[in-house]
């Protein structure tokens, strides 16, 4: 492959090997639960998993492994209290099929733009990063099922805790530029995505992935294709070499090792956007298990949501005296606009400090000076608002997909 398969962050050198080596690495997956004696209890019932040292799965670093083939690794928590841009090689992987590939050929690749447009078109990844006009985003990919662990009633499907997000701040192509190129023609209402894999694992080998978008959305200039995050190469695993990003909604839509974009006049009646991935189209997103007569909708934007970093459960916090906390949020669908802590288990709340914006989608840090008056057993809430009102529930909705967690966070200390 050549070497201008970069622009920035010593991703050249990345790409080549990627380029060039297949990724052996993945071979090892196979091995890891023989070889996993450590492993970390999430906080629900059957919560125990194994913790897979790092490069037991290519680029990757220590991850909590929910599934093998096809690989769900799940971020420990502890990273994002670290990092409020999660680190490549920790970021959380899910794939729906086992057979995608385990090295790409970022020469031959190619982005197809076909369907209802003047002039298809087909772009190298070169083209890719030289021919058209490049934005960073910062965006939090988050699975619609993160924190499906701890919803009531059960679901079937991963039961992850709040792992199954990243914050990464984004390099690409806006999508609306390919899609000038190609011209789309009057009559088009929906855009298409298709990556490379087909079947294995749970699915059979002639399935392949694809999800679609309103026109309207594929043209807002935040829909990009990604060729970096947080400045390097994607990980093969995240979707390498490109990706498609849309930022504030579920990343089932974020495409992985796109290559095809196919513009519509119809709504996509494929199996991951017709039968897969639905929600109740009720206000809320919820319903009650069995309820009959409620419509399902593709799911979509996604919902507010906050977390504490500096302080976990068990923690002893001293009384009389300030203690700064802190945490980070993020808005999902639209910009964070604010959140409020409680330190008396929801009966009054204040408003936090939000940290440094780094964009309407992305992880903000948020801290808060809080004083306990006396010693004792203390819980702690936070609680996110986003720009479109949306406000975190006390409760998490039920829906039949263990979708669109968000309920209210809490710890519980010890005051002394
Ligand atoms: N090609 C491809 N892209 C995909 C998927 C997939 O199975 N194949 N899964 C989607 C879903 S449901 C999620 S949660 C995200 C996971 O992205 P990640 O592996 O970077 O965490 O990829 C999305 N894009
Ligand atoms: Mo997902």
């Amino acid at each position: 492959m050549k070497q201008s398969f970069s622009s920035e962050g010593g991703a050249t050198r990345r790409a080549t090997l990627l380029g060039t080596a297949s990724i052996a690495g993945l071979a090892l997956a196979s091995r890891a639960g023989a070889a996993a004696p450590q492993t970390v209890t999430l906080p629900f019932a059957n919560g125990e998993r194994p913790i897979v040292p790092a490069g037991t799965f290519p680029q990757k670093g220590e991850m909590i492994l929910q599934r093998t083939r096809a690989p769900l690794l799940e971020t420990p928590f502890e990273v994002f209290r670290d990092n409020l841009f999660t680190p490549n090689d920790r970021a959380f992987v899910r794939w729906h099929m086992a057979d995608f590939p385990e090295s790409i050929d970022t020469a031959k690749y190619r982005i197809r733009v076909s369907g209802l447009v003047n002039k298809p078109v087909e772009i190298t990844l070169d083209e890719l990063m030289h021919g058209f006009p490049i934005r960073k985003i910062a965006a939090v990919n988050q699975c619609s099922g993160n924190s499906r662990g701890f919803i009531e009633p059960r679901v079937p499907g991963a039961q992850w805790a709040h792992g199954a997000m990243y914050n990464a701040m984004w390099t690409g192509v806006p999508l609306r530029h390919l899609l000038a190129r190609a011209g789309v023609k009057a009559g088009a209402t929906h855009v298409a995505f298709r990556s490379l894999e087909q079947g294995g694992g749970l699915y059979p080998a002639d399935v392949r992935f694809e999800k679609a978008i309103p026109l309207s959305r594929a043209n807002d200039g935040e829909v990009m294709i990604a060729f970096q995050m947080n400045g390097a190469n994607l990980p093969l695993l995240n979707g390498y070499p490109v990706r498609l990003i849309v930022p504030g909604w579920y990343s089932t839509y974020w495409v992985k090792m796109l290559t095809e974009i196919e513009v519509m006049d119809h709504p996509s009646t494929d199996f991951w956007m017709a039968t897969a991935y639905k929600i109740p189209d009720t206000p809320t997103g919820s319903m009650t298990p069995g309820e009959p007569g409620i419509k399902m909708v593709p799911i979509n934007e996604m919902k507010p949501r906050s977390f504490f970093g500096s302080v976990t459960n068990g923690a002893r916090l001293p009384a009389g005296r300030p203690v700064v906390v802190r945490g980070f949020a993020f808005g999902g669908g639209s910009a964070l606009k604010s959140v409020a802590v409680s330190i008396d288990g929801g009966a009054s709340w204040r408003p936090a400090r939000l940290g440094q914006n780094h964009g309407a989608y992305g992880f903000r840090d948020w801290q808060i000076p809080v004083r306990f008056p006396k010693p004792g057993a203390y819980r702690l809430m936070v609680r996110a608002t986003n720009a479109a009102g949306h406000v975190q529930p006390a409760k998490a909705g039920w829906n039949p997909g263990g979708f669109l967690y968000n309920a209210i966070e809490h710890v519980d200390v010890t005051v002394a």
